[in-house]
């Protein structure tokens, strides 16, 4: 049961059959998730007035410069998410290898392993554009007790227990998921309160938006080639809106709202795509899903597939169903 307004936190409460094996620990998860959003956000509005944006002179795993503010945000949900003592492992797009959280009180007790993106399109924040966090959250699979090794970080998107991500845009957003339908809450940075904003979000069955990188056309695949062809024909519903802001998370909230589809195929300096299966399609997803959308690589679902390595890339094609339909008839015709 959904109420308009009502704070994150009693929304949590009145919840929490949703999650049916957790005493707490999935709620205590989704609070913290909460409290490094609302210290990643602080420091992402004030991006520019400080010496925190710019290159920290490392490079990530993805060979990109690693801003500042990437780091902070990578440090400020790896440290939440250990303190509250709720999970056994961590995985990030910033760091090469997971991270077994050592020390747990009760030794290696800890039921669930979090993987995050904890700064999605920071290349964006020198120029103001909307960036994000996404995380997706599964129960381990190897015994509890033991440490976590890479299996449990290798589960198939249908497995995810959570998944959501935060929007730092014109307000800033929690968006998630604990299979029972996706909640929006917004956040009032006066009182530093979540507010349920969004309930129970629904991808518009079909839309008028694709969200593409057109400057990689002639590396595109032909059935993704003459989908674009077919957005851009003068033909019952179409020509369709362009709208790509090269932000994954702003991108997907968009069409969500207000329906569309977003495409990354594979292209020539990425013939599997270039966003990560992990920590950004599957919860991406598992969401999207959860809202009545689809998920799929154009030609599989996303979540049926089996990751083989942390940093995987897959090509991802998500959004209004009948949109994501019309691709996979396009990519099938070839
Ligand atoms: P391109 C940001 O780096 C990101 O991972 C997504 O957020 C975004 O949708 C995509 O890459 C943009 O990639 O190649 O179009 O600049």
């Amino acid at each position: 049961m959904t109420k308009k307004n009502q704070t994150l936190g009693e929304f949590i409460i009145e919840n929490q059959t949703d999650f049916p094996y957790a005493s707490g620990e999935l709620s205590r998860l989704i609070n913290s998730i909460r409290l490094a959003a609302k210290m990643v956000n602080h420091e992402v509005n004030k991006a520019g007035l400080v010496d925190i944006t710019g290159a920290a002179g490392d490079t990530n795993i993805q060979g990109e410069d690693q801003q500042k503010l990437d780091v902070f945000a990578n440090e400020t949900f790896i440290k939440t998410l250990t303190n509250r003592e709720i999970v056994c492992g961590i995985a990030s797009e910033e760091n090469d290898d997971f991270i077994t959280i050592e020390g747990q009180k009760n030794d290696h007790k800890n039921k669930y392993v979090v993987l995050i993106d904890p700064l999605d399109g920071s290349s964006n924040i020198d120029v103001n554009v909307s960036v994000g966090t996404i995380f997706s959250v599964y129960r381990r699979i190897t015994p509890v007790g033991t440490p976590v090794t890479i299996e449990d970080f290798l589960q198939p998107g249908n497995l995810q227990v959570a998944a959501g991500y935060i929007i730092y845009g014109t307000s800033t957003m929690l968006v998630y998921t604990t299979g029972h339908g996706v909640n929006g809450f917004t956040l009032n940075p006066a009182l530093g309160t979540y507010y349920l904003s969004h309930p129970n979000m629904k991808f518009p069955e079909n839309g008028k938006i694709y969200s593409v990188n057109e400057g990689n056309y002639v590396h595109f695949p032909q059935g993704i080639k003459n989908y674009i062809k077919y957005c851009q024909e003068e033909k019952e519903d179409r020509p369709y809106t362009s709208r790509y802001i090269g932000s994954l998370v702003s991108d997907i909230h968009r069409n969500m709202i207000k329906g569309g589809i977003y495409i990354y195929p594979g292209i020539s300096n990425y013939p599997n795509g270039k966003l990560r299966l992990l920590y950004e399609c599957n919860p991406m997803a598992f969401l999207a899903e959860q809202a009545g959308g689809k998920a799929s690589d154009g030609f599989q679902r996303i979540m049926d597939i089996k990751p083989t390595e942390l940093h995987q890339r897959i090509p991802f094609v998500c959004g209004s169903k009948q949109m994501v339909e019309k691709v996979e008839e396009f990519m099938k015709k070839g």
